[in-house]
């Protein structure tokens, strides 16, 4: 590889580490590093201290003046590109990346208007829902050479019903473009409200959809400040069914480890999930990812177990409890994760799934495929556990709860 300019690192959270220790290769051989992304927003004095320069929040109005910068060796320590005016948003240069990818990835809109407790998008990326136009959309999508795409939006129809006006027309003009692409997004569960929506959006090439139940009570959505998710009375297993008449797989994400859950909670999100007759289940650790509400929360109350950072941010991958929960122990809280798990990813509930989608035509061998997976990694969780437990079981010894 020649000696770059200058290098641009990103960063989710979980891969602070190892961004800092690419950043420190660079900059021994003389290199600038400018890092940008979830964690440097949100971290910024630490990030500060290991690269040259840090561009918080969106990039697309600081970048060609970070360029410029460089160019004439006066980068400054920080820049700010604020909340990008979403027009103005470039089509991302697909053909720069090199092919095999198993998914491409694709995004539409940027913002949600939501602020649940534990989630950093409303933070980052601003509580205004802005969608890009539908024309630099359907090019975009044109250009991504594999079949399969990840559509990133963390809420591809929105809330609103000018939302769901254009991302009609969206699912239009993709299904006009007849681009023949099979796509999943993510979405709130009022997909389901619509079934004109629901057509255009099967028609478009949606497969499958990750919703988050998060819980299997409205207490439970009221500590995390999700109370959407109760508006009219929802009746979530009709819910899940409209979607899926459609041809639409929906993936359930669910959290462990709320204030008001108690020994048990494995088993009922594994009930509740089959219940509303969900096609997959993820569930994650409750985690203070920082610049959220929870994290606000928890560090006020002494409750971050996992606290010594950076080296403790490898474990912010919401797969290993991080925190002190109110009425769970270290141990506890890992029993009902590996409870919850085995309860759905059962291989007599798996084969059920699949059997099921079989006799609706809806797809079985990638509910068996895709459960079969979760099945293999909650195997390889249960050891990463043990490891975990050995490594840092200690730093929960003050633990104030159960
Ligand atoms: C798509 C996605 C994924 C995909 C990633 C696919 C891929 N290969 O890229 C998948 C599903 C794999 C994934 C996994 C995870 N994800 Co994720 N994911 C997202 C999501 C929905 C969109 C990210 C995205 O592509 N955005 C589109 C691009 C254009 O935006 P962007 O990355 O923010 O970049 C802009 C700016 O940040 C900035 N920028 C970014 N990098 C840089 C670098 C430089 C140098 C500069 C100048 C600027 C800059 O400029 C860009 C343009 O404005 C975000 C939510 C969100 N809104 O960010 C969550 C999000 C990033 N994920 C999150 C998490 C927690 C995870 C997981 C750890 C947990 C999990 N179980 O899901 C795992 C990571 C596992 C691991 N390896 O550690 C959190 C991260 C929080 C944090 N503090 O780290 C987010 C914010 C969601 C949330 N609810 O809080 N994720
Ligand atoms: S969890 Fe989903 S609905 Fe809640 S703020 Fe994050 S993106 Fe919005």
């Amino acid at each position: 590889m020649p000696r770059p300019d200058l290098v641009g690192i990103t960063a989710f959270t979980s891969q602070a580490n190892r961004a800092y220790e690419v950043a420190a290769h660079f900059r021994r051989l003389g290199v600038p590093v400018v890092m940008g992304g979830i964690h440097a927003t949100m971290c910024l004095d630490e990030v500060m201290e290991r690269v040259d320069s840090v561009v918080t929040r969106e990039a697309e109005g600081v970048w060609p003046q970070v360029l410029e910068d460089a160019r004439h060796g006066r980068l400054k320590r920080r820049y700010d590109g604020g909340l990008a005016e979403i027009a103005d948003v470039p089509l991302a240069r697909h053909d720069l990346l090199p092919a095999g990818y198993a998914f491409g990835a694709i995004q539409t809109t940027r913002g949600c208007p939501l602020n649940c407790s534990f989630c950093s998008v409303t933070a980052f990326n601003g509580a205004h829902y802005r969608q890009r136009p539908i024309a630099d959309v359907v090019r975009e999508f044109q250009s991504i050479r594999e079949k399969r795409v990840l559509v990133v939006d963390d809420n591809l129809i929105g809330t609103r019903p000018e939302h769901i006006a254009r991302a009609k027309d969206l699912f239009r003009a993709l299904a006009q473009a007849d681009l023949r692409k099979e796509w999943i997004g993510q979405a709130t569960i009022n997909f389901a409200d619509d079934e004109e929506l629901l057509a255009l959006a099967a028609q478009a090439g949606c497969r499958g959809v990750f919703i988050g139940f998060e819980t299997p009570t409205p207490e439970g959505l009221r500590e995390l400040g999700k109370k959407f998710n109760l508006l009219k009375d929802r009746d979530f297993r009709a819910s899940v069914g409209r979607i899926q008449r459609h041809g639409i797989l929906v993936a359930a994400s669910f959290i462990i480890g709320l204030d008001i859950d108690e020994p048990g909670i494995g088993k009922g999100i594994a009930e509740t999930a089959r219940q509303y007759g969900v096609d997959t289940l993820n569930v994650s650790f409750l985690t203070p990812l920082p610049g959220t509400r929870l994290w606000d929360q928890m560090k006020s109350e002494g409750r971050i177990a996992l606290d010594a950072f950076p080296e403790d941010w490898s474990y912010y991958t919401l797969s290993f409890p991080v925190a002190r929960y109110k009425h769970l122990s270290l141990d506890g809280i890992i029993q009902e994760m590996t409870s919850c798990d085995r309860d759905f990813y059962s291989l007599p509930r798996i084969l059920r799934r699949a059997w099921g989608n079989l006799w609706h035509r809806r797809k079985p061998l990638i509910t068996l495929v895709a459960n079969l997976s979760y099945r293999r990694n909650s195997h390889l969780d249960w050891k990463a556990f043990a490891d975990f437990k050995r490594q840092r079981g200690h730093r929960y010894e003050c633990a104030s709860g159960a």
